[in-house]
């Protein structure tokens, strides 16, 4: 297989609205982002993808576009923009765009025209609308992802529209070509401008069946998921779309796609799929509970493993990874994956590193996990400021199905809101992210954790995410390596090998507190230590049994 840019690189991501505030209206901006492009150079990443940084209304953080060609205005400017493109490849950095094509929010002109109505209305088909039941209730029982039902009326149309997202979010109706076209065209005067590459928010769900039955219920209404995700469509679409835009231009795309597994994703993005160059699962992150995904319980060890390691092997040669911990509708990945207690935040949040960027694929760093930023210790509802989180809390709680003591440590374990707050820059006032009022809470522990501290520290865990970064470009193994998993049965360690053309890596990292045994196989005697979590590089007697103590890592590097 050819080798890409986009394989041997690691990506960033930036949530523009809580990474720097320039101007001191508590809201994150582009001449912020600008401002900590040095930080970004420093830490050695290639890649960064901005969420979406579009006009909007904000119901959604800018999921909600309402016009793909201009700035939000809180942001900045189109020139602001400008700008950041240049100073970012004057750095040697790329930017790719998030791309939100399944839904625009309903203040789109497209979805204002629309809503008119009316046989020659252009627009009238651009959305998903239908009649009414002879009851005038909804078309079907389907629930939207963020409570409620899926469909919302339109008093002047007399139809309900579909949104599986939130009402200000309709989805576009793909089986217009004119949509199609609308999209591609926006599409290509981004790429024109320069820009790197597309994230694609949930491009699984924009090709729906033409048959809309009542789904399975799940909490309280019916599941869209059979009917709307990996759609009859998608794959032509997405072929259509590469032919006349991705194909143009040096690109890397991303696509969003929940619910996706290893054959499906080498469908999206194999190596001869014509589509996209890789998309994110999300297996390892679903954790369904009692609650639908309110959950506060630990995936177990073995099977995390077990799932990284079928899609390490599955797509091996086939299609290309992308490996995360987190993002901005996660919680933080060393509250959920490692351990946040003081003690163990620094060592944990080191081992969770090199578990992850020591796996074949492109690793994703989330805006903070470099410094080791933890979820956020959320009193009452009135701290969410997410909308997920926001109508979770009622459906559940406020509508007394679940008692709060019951429903609270849910929603706080992966509110998405933990990943929202300020990036944690100095110990000053508001942890340096703005001198004004910030628009979601500082996680207190600013004073301990932020990015200046941690600069001026050799054994931070921003020099330690530095060093993986470094070793990623020094090593063609850690890129292109075939995968092994050791002990799979083990609760506690998760430990494997990589191996190209002779040279070999063994990593081997501690998920618990109590200290362990692990025996280096035989073929690791002499080889020599790449990085470790515990202080200085340890001298390994490579033969053997080693002692793990606690969320321990290491790697070991061997040439035959
Ligand atoms: O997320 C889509 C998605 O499937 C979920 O991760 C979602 O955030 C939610 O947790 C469902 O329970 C994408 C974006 O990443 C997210 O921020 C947007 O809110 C969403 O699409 C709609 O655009
Ligand atoms: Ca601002």
């Amino acid at each position: 297989m050819k080798h890409s840019w986009w394989q041997e690189a690691v990506v960033y991501q930036i949530y523009p609205r809580s990474f720097m505030d320039s101007n001191n209206d508590g809201i994150g901006d582009l001449p912020g982002i600008i401002c900590r492009l040095d930080y970004l150079k420093e830490l050695g990443i290639d890649v960064i993808w901005m969420s979406p940084i579009y006009q909007s209304p904000n119901d959604d953080n800018g999921y909600d576009i309402s016009n793909y060609q201009a700035i939000m205005e809180e942001f900045g400017t189109m020139e602001d923009f400008e700008h950041l493109l240049e100073a970012a490849h004057a750095r040697g950095i790329r930017i790719v765009m998030d791309l939100v094509v399944n839904h625009t929010s309903d203040e789109h002109a497209w979805f204002v025209e629309s809503r008119r109505g009316g046989e020659c209305n252009p627009y009238g088909d651009y959305y998903i609308w239908r009649d009414p039941k002879e009851d005038g209730s909804a078309p079907n029982n389907w629930g939207s992802c963020f409570g409620g039902s899926a469909w919302e009326y339109d008093e002047g149309r007399k139809q309900y529209y579909l949104h599986l997202f939130s009402k200000k979010q309709p989805d576009l109706n793909w089986e217009n070509p004119r949509v199609r076209d609308a999209v591609f065209n926006m599409m290509t005067w981004w790429c024109e401008k320069g820009i790197d590459g597309f994230r694609m928010d949930v491009i699984s769900m924009i090709s729906k069946t033409e048959e809309m039955p009542d789904g399975k219920i799940q909490g309280f209404y019916g599941d869209f998921g059979p009917y709307c995700i990996h759609g009859p469509k998608v794959h032509d679409y997405l072929q259509e779309m590469n032919e006349r835009v991705l194909s143009r231009y040096d690109l890397m795309t991303v696509g969003e796609t929940p619910g996706v597994t290893p054959e499906e994703a080498c469908r999206y993005a194999g190596n001869h799929a014509h589509e996209l160059n890789m998309v994110f699962q999300f297996e390892h992150v679903d954790v369904p509970g009692k609650y639908g995904k309110w959950n506060d319980e630990k995936m177990p060890l073995t099977v995390l493993k077990k799932i990284l390691s079928r899609w390490q092997t599955e797509l091996y040669g086939r299609a290309w990874n992308s490996l995360f911990w987190d993002n901005h509708d996660q919680p933080r990945a060393v509250s959920r994956f490692g351990n946040d207690k003081p003690q163990y935040r620094t060592k944990s949040a080191k081992m969770l590193a090199t578990c992850l960027h020591m796996l074949q694929g492109t690793p994703y760093i989330y805006q903070g996990e470099e410094l080791g930023m933890t979820n956020y210790p959320f009193e009452s509802p009135a701290d969410f400021r997410d909308i997920e989180s926001i109508h979770a809390y009622k459906e559940w709680c406020e509508s007394g199905k679940v008692p709060h003591e019951a429903f609270w440590p849910c929603i706080t374990a992966v509110s998405r809101d933990n990943a929202r707050t300020p990036m944690q820059w100095d110990d000053t006032k508001n942890a340096g992210f703005t001198l004004g009022k910030p628009w979601i809470f500082v996680n207190p522990n600013y004073r301990e954790i932020n990015a200046k501290a941690q600069l001026v520290d050799p054994d931070s865990v921003f020099h330690y995410y530095q060093k993986l970064i470094s070793l990623r470009k020094q090593h063609p193994v850690i890129v292109y390596g075939g995968y092994q998993l050791l002990l799979p049965e083990s609760e506690e360690i998760f430990a494997y090998i990589r191996e190209l053309e002779g040279e070999m890596l063994l990593v081997v990292c501690s998920f618990v507190e109590q200290e362990m045994e692990f025996t280096v196989p035989e073929e690791f005697a002499g080889a020599q230590c790449l990085i470790t979590n515990c202080g200085l590089q340890q001298d390994f007697n490579t033969a053997g049994a080693v002692r793990l103590g606690a969320y321990e890592a290491f790697v070991l590097h061997k040439k035959l």
